[in-house]
């Protein structure tokens, strides 16, 4: 009997090509010989905000080797060529509008008057090779009109001098929500307190930077684009309405992908227009690899947010009131709109009832890198800001932060529950399920919460300083409108699965086959998944906001069930007994009772073919061996032939994970060297597909928030240059500052939302850290400096040292 697989930690089946380093990225793609591809080069401003006077090309074009110099002028200009389109000329995409950004601002392929950070896209050279293309760039002289910069949250309010002429005070929007009347609950409430509070931009750095290769068929007048993507469906209408081709004349391949964390859903980039467009003028392959400081300066970055809260609260510590007055850095477009700032400001409650609340928030223009959603996309900063607001009430009240987090939980049977808030779509944020009562007890099971204070006593006495910390969190995950799969059961018997969403490393491979093999009766190993291809699946909209589990996961198996009612069909039909009867176990129809009447999937798959061909094990050939009876069609007859079911899902709404974390931390006396002791997770996300692959995102998560809570930043100069555009410079985690063991407790609370009862996972594991570890230093550090407190994350040892300098002269 097959054992069912959802919630079995299968290994991941893509593991042996990434292992053994036969992994294929974009840069692998061998589309032509690498003699016949042409290679590109970007010119990127070296100034944070200028004028473009005068763009020189004169000295390349006769560059051996060179085939193409581009500036703004000849995106629509003649080019030599018809091909040119009037809207490479138009700003790109602004892809998630609002109604409050009334000045949204996107860029322009490449620069048109101006640019307004560094990094930013001025030309695009085609070459022979890299390195002729890389002299060439060299070779471009351009004249500024150097204009002010204006770099940080702080400069940007002042509004001394603005990055868009035509955006007052650099304020692409500001946008309030109110539930009840925070400012009147706070008034009146016992105790008051007012919180000052930074997260400082950061960015991910996925191993595989961003890369494009584009062939361009002139025959059949079809374009080909492999790109490094979260969204191939997306590049692919982009480039089409771009590039004035049909949609059905592109395919975008996204093959592996190294990473996207967030930064590939933008789309397109300039080069993911610039490369196509390339191969069609020049008729030949043309390949743009990012290199890690184009990664730095011109990708995207997020997390930057000041913020200020006010809080009123009883003497238990219940929230009475939350007014929360935000600044969010968003660079110097907008190509994602408001949603950063958004989720934090609807999902900064997390698991808690505010009694009133305010949030108001201004999306601010700098002279800097574009943002887009990083993982955890804004709730980060939101949960840092809530958790920090939930220790500072502790602190003030002497009770134990976790009994004033418990009085302000929602409750289980308060389920579904309306935080009344809008979200970005205009629809009221409702979370679905969810038990944060029980989550707690886990978690402070876990760590040993309780224990604690008599361990930290302990060590307090040999002059060793280590402190608790823990956060709490929601999660809107697996958010619409749709995803689609589809499932073809081959005449071998194995299973081809196609769903249009990408892959950058969460194991959709083994997961999705999970799914399928529990729903068709079929071995895992008989499954095959493809992910992010437009040629198999077209109808699809992208990897982000931890929504391929519950998205294409529902998909898959909706698909994997019609092909499975057909299955059953055309083998009743064929063994002249009723579907009822029939059991599929191990790709094998039988008869229930009387294993003997059986037909195996290839089989049904051969039957339900016009043209019935049989599969020659020895030659793996499919041989045509009949035409079938003609006054017989070959598949019952209200059904069409093929062996295959294909169905889309569209949840009503985003399911809501959620998770507490908690840390054990060492700082050192002396060095303010901080030591990570212990990492406990409690994690909720729904019924488990595959547990191990949900811890492996979890670690992942952790990892990635360790960087941004103790080492990553953008550092940026008044100028707005970039200083630390580097991994000699950009400080990440390596494995030995990531603990060895992070401890994980799954609670499992099904999403009434969709067939499976899942929930997302892929985000969690970042979205507390900054908090957590806040908490934890200060806690270690109040032991010999009460009422020490930190408000301002990343925090690294020096910045550790001179806090203590400051609190112990203050
Ligand atoms: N899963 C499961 N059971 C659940 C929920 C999830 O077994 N109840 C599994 C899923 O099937 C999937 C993985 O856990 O294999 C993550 O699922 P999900 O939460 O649906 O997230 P996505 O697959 O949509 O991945 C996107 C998410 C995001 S938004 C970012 S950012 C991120 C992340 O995943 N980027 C990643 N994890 C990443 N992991 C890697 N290696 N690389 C990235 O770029």
């Amino acid at each position: 009997m097959t054992t069912k697989l959802m919630g079995q930690p299968v290994q991941r089946v893509e593991d042996q090509r990434f292992l053994r380093g036969r992994g294929r990225y974009v840069d692998d793609v061998a589309v032509d010989s690498e003699a016949g591809t042409l290679h590109a080069a970007v010119l990127r401003s070296p100034h944070a905000h200028a004028r473009i006077v005068d763009i020189d090309v004169s000295d390349v074009l006769d560059v051996a080797g060179v085939h193409a110099v581009w500036t703004y002028d000849d995106l629509t200009g003649p080019l030599g060529s018809p091909l040119a389109t009037p809207l490479m000329g138009e700003p790109l995409p602004l892809l998630i509008p609002h109604p409050a950004l009334t000045h949204g601002r996107t860029q322009y392929a490449l620069a048109k008057d101006e640019v307004n950070y560094v990094g930013e896209a001025i030309a695009f050279v085609v070459a022979e090779d890299r390195y002729v293309a890389e002299d060439a760039v060299s070779r471009i002289r351009v004249e500024y009109d150097l204009l002010p910069a204006v770099v940080g949250i702080e400069t940007a309010r002042a509004a001394r001098n603005l990055v868009h002429d035509d955006v007052p005070g650099n304020v692409g929007a500001r946008l309030e929500q109110n539930v009840g009347d925070a400012p009147a609950a706070i008034a009146k409430a016992p105790h008051r307190l007012e919180l000052d509070l930074t997260i400082e931009r950061s960015a991910c750095m996925p191993m595989e930077g961003r890369g494009t290769v584009a062939r361009w068929d002139a025959d059949l007048g079809r374009l080909q684009l492999w790109t490094s993507t979260q969204s191939s469906t997306g590049v692919r209408a982009a480039v089409a309405v771009k590039l004035g081709l049909d949609l059905g004349q592109v395919d975008v391949i996204t093959p592996d992908v190294g990473g996207g964390f967030g930064v590939k859903i933008n789309h397109p980039w300039p080069e993911e227009l610039l490369v196509p467009m390339a191969a069609r003028v020049l008729g030949r392959t043309v390949k743009f690899t990012e290199d890690r400081r184009e990664h730095f300066i011109s990708s995207a970055h997020e997390r930057g947010q000041v913020h200020h809260v006010t809080v009123g609260f009883d003497d238990d510590g219940r929230l009475l009131g939350l007014d929360v007055e935000f600044w969010h850095d968003h660079g110097a477009y907008t190509p994602y709109g408001l949603i950063v700032p958004i989720i934090t400001s609807t999902q900064l409650l997390g698991p808690y009832k505010p009694g009133a609340y305010r949030v108001t928030f201004e999306s601010l223009y700098t002279n800097t890198v574009i943002v887009t959603p990083y993982r955890g996309a804004g709730r980060p900063q939101g949960c840092y800001v809530m958790e920090r607001t939930m220790d500072a009430i502790a602190a003030y009240l002497g009770r134990d932060r976790t009994e004033v987090r418990a009085v302000n939980f929602i409750q289980p049977d308060e389920f579904p529950y309306d935080q009344g808030l809008i979200f970005q779509d205009g629809r009221e944020l409702e979370y679905d399920s969810g038990d944060y009562p029980a989550s707690l007890v886990k978690l402070k099971e876990l760590i040993g919460w309780d224990d604690f204070p008599a361990y930290q006593r302990e060590l307090a006495a040999q002059g060793r300083r280590v402190g608790i910390g823990l956060a709490c969190y929601v999660e809107g995950t697996g958010v619409g409108p749709y995803e689609g799969a589809h499932v073809h059961i081959e005449t071998t018997g194995k299973v081809k699965v196609a769903t249009g969403l990408t892959t950058q490393g969460q194991g959709h491979a083994t997961v999705f086959a999970q799914l399928v093999a529990d729903e068709l009766g079929v071995r895992f190993e008989d499954v095959e998944v493809v992910t992010g291809d437009t040629r198999r699946m077209p109808y699809a909209v992208g990897t982000f906001a931890s929504r391929a589990a519950v998205m294409s996961g529902s998909a898959i198996h909706l698909a994997a069930k019609r092909a499975k009612e057909k299955v059953l069909k055309i083998a009743a039909d064929a063994l002249e007994v009723d579907e009822q009867d029939l059991q599929i176990v191990d790709g094998v129809v039988s008869v229930k009772g009387s294993p003997d009447a059986a037909l195996d999937l290839g089989t049904v798959s051969v039957l339900s073919n016009p043209l019935r061909y049989a599969f020659d094990e020895a030659s793996k050939a499919a041989t045509q061996f009949s035409v079938g009876d003609p006054g017989k069609p070959p598949v019952p007859e209200d059904e069409e032939p093929g062996l295959e079911g294909r169905d889309f899902y569209s949840p009503e709404r985003a399911t809501f994970a959620s998770g507490m974390h908690a840390a054990i931390v060492e700082t050192d006396p002396l060095t303010a060297e901080i030591t990570i002791l212990r990492y406990a997770v409690v994690h909720d996300c729904g019924h488990l597909i595959n547990p191990m692959i949900v811890e492996g995102q979890i670690h992942g998560g952790v990892a990635q928030g360790i960087g941004g809570a103790l080492y990553e930043r953008m550092v940026y100069d008044e100028s707005g240059q970039l200083l630390n555009a580097s991994f000699m410079d950009f400080l990440m985690p390596y494995v030995t500052e990531v603990p060895d063991s992070i401890e994980i407790d799954h609670l499992e609370t099904p999403s009434p939302l969709n067939p499976l009862g899942i929930k997302g996972a892929g985000e969690a594991g970042v979205i507390p850290t900054s908090a957590v570890f806040a908490a934890a230093i200060e806690d270690a550090e109040a032991q010999s400096a009460p009422g020490f407190t930190i408000t301002a994350m990343p925090i690294s040892p020096s910045e550790l040292f001179e806090l203590r300098q400051r609190s112990s002269a203050g």
